[in-house]
């Protein structure tokens, strides 16, 4: 009698213990993302059709925010809106924009021509390097730089937006003139 008391205790006791210890074959929660949740991600990153391009397909359109000149091709995104934009430039040859700088990561891309890059508030072509088609920069937030170009240059961005452009020398600015 006694006997059976404590067999019953220890088989509730056990059901206890294996219900509040962790099952042995859980897995480790992974850590939170750093990034935001899916709701508040960029349109880009939640896009849901492909873009394919060749270059007969972009539309080039003038750009305000660069010396008269230049020509852009959207190829996804907004450089106006929160998110991610690839972009297309192409500077005609003998072209300059003076020293300025950008509020995010300039990822810059350099598919044909030369694109002269340069650090620094004045625009001095002896304190340049010349970047061939092919070549890559990627100039971190608020970096004073200027480019030009001796022949016609298409480069791709590729940066989170939004976008922008300050000249060192606001005189500089195409948007004011
Ligand atoms: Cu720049």
């Amino acid at each position: 009698m006694f006997c059976r008391y404590w067999i019953v205790l220890l088989v509730a006791l056990g059901a206890l213990v294996s219900a509040c210890a962790p099952a042995p074959t859980a897995t480790p929660v992974p850590p939170p993302p750093t990034n935001p949740p899916p709701t508040s991600a960029p349109a880009a990153m939640a896009m849901t059709t492909h873009i394919v391009a060749t270059p007969n397909d972009l539309k080039w359109a003038d750009v305000p925010s660069l010396p008269r000149g230049a020509k852009i091709a959207i190829i996804e995104g907004s450089l106006a809106e929160t998110g991610f934009a690839t972009v297309r430039l192409k500077f005609p040859a003998d072209y300059k924009v003076p020293p300025h700088f950008h509020p995010v990561v300039e990822r810059v891309t350099i598919l044909s021509g030369a694109l002269n890059m340069g650090l620094g508030d004045l625009l001095d072509a002896s304190k340049s390097t010349a970047l061939p088609a092919g070549s890559i920069m990627v100039i971190p937030p608020q970096t004073h730089h200027f480019v030009w170009t001796k022949e016609e240059t298409i480069v791709q961005l590729n940066v989170v937006t939004p976008w922008g452009i300050t000249y060192v020398n606001p005189a500089d600015d195409p948007r004011k003139q």
